[in-house]
């Protein structure tokens, strides 16, 4: 952020940070738009004070739709070890998609917005079961916005993934391009993170830097930025590789990151130039790309897989007086044996004594091991405790 911004849109964009309404959030960042002169040094903060405001827009919006609709139409209660959103434009073959990998039977059809609410299905990736929820279209056959855009982004911000799914005979590479400005128009990143940082807003004891990554910049930048934008009291946690433009992400705006996968749906059809096409860009998101075809029944293993992958979870299995459990316990990617041991009772974390391990995370099979020994896909585990 450039620190010589003119004295009135600092204090524009420090009425922004004590806003509590959505109407004058905007209305502090449109006031800020207008005093921050156009230039090369202020052109990202331009950029994000942009986003926020069409994110805050759709979000008024959302707000005034979801009164007049019934709530539990659109919230699907979470089952299974993770919930992974299906958005797309109509028609791109996301009911197809739960049909074939799912136990649901939602109804597929050739015309648009077959699917109205969202719709819920099981799917079982070897023994990890994954709910999927095919979202009402986001966008038309011509990729206008629809009426569900806004509810259906909603949920997206809920899930533990997104699936982009899209109609590989309806310009995908277009149909790519707008998903992600929706997304990004709603706060949602599907872009893998480089940094973050995150500011807690205190009441007092100053300006505060905890740096668990690494910082570009000076902390002095750190200090005049949030000075600026009248943030006095604060610690500022940095992760990761983070910039002085991480700084400005999170002052003005508050994206979610989501992991996803975009998926190419109706290949035994599509062209295979459009096909790379899509990959390319999928690559330059940094996105992992797959290309299927609901109704040959192609890739479906390949996507169950990614999908997983993509979530980044583990498996543990118990193992009691030799005898090892059939279901996983599931658990998130470096998670610890005392991670394990809380998520079996909570008292078994505070007396477990040590545990023995099995799998890829040993050198030596049956291990002896202490609580915080990371653990990795597959492992088995038997805790001894006190
Ligand atoms: N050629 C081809 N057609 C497909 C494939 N998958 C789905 N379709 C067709 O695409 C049309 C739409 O399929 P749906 O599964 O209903 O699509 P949807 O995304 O759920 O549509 P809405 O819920 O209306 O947004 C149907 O006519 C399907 O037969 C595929 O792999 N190849
Ligand atoms: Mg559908």
């Amino acid at each position: 952020m450039p620190t010589n911004l003119p004295a009135e849109a600092q204090k524009a964009l420090a009425k922004y940070q004590v806003a509590r309404t959505l109407q004058d959030k905007i209305k502090a960042l449109e006031e800020a738009l207008s005093l921050i002169p156009d230039h090369k040094g202020t052109e990202k903060l331009r950029a994000h004070i942009k986003r926020r405001i069409a994110e805050l827009k759709r979000e008024a919006e959302r707000r005034s739709t979801s009164k007049s609709v019934r709530k539990d139409f659109f919230t699907i209660s979470k089952e299974g070890e993770a919930q992974v959103v299906v958005i797309g434009a109509a028609n791109s073959g996301k009911s197809s998609l739960l049909r074939m990998v799912t136990n649901a039977k939602p109804l597929v059809a050739p015309y648009q917005f077959s699917t109205d609410r969202p719709f819920p299905g099981m799917m079982l990736y070897e023994d990890v079961e994954i709910q999927l929820v095919e979202l009402p279209a986001i966008l038309t056959e011509n990729l206008e916005e629809t009426q569900f855009t806004n509810r259906s982004l909603g949920l997206v911000k809920n899930a533990d993934g997104v699936i982009i799914l899209l109609d590989g005979l309806n310009n995908p590479v277009q149909q790519l391009e707008k998903i992600v400005q929706l997304l990004d128009e709603a706060g949602i990143s599907i872009k893998p993170r480089r940094g973050e940082i995150i500011l807690e807003k205190k009441d007092s004891g100053g300006v505060r830097i905890v740096n668990f990554g690494s910082f570009t910049g000076t902390y002095k930048e750190i200090e005049e930025v949030l000075k600026n934008v009248g943030i006095r009291n604060v610690v500022v946690k940095i992760y990761g590789e983070s910039s002085i433009e991480e700084l400005e992400e999170s002052i003005i705006r508050e994206t979610v990151y989501k992991k996803a996968l975009i998926v190419l749906n109706k290949i035994d059809a599509a062209s295979p130039s459009e096909v790379n096409r899509v990959r390319e860009v999928a690559g330059s998101l940094g996105v992992p790309f797959i290309s299927i075809s609901t109704e040959r029944g192609e890739g479906l293993d390949i996507l169950k897989r990614e999908v997983f992958k993509s979530l980044q979870l583990i498996r543990v299995y118990t193992q009691k007086d030799g005898v090892v459990s059939h279901k996983p316990i599931v658990l998130n990617k470096d998670a610890t044996v005392r991670d394990l041991a809380e998520r079996i009772h909570k008292d078994l974390a505070r007396k477990m004594k040590y545990a023995r391990v099995w799998g890829k995370s040993v050198k030596l099979q049956g291990q002896q091991v202490g609580p915080d020994h990371i653990l990795q896909d597959r492992d088995v585990v038997e805790i001894y405790s006190s």
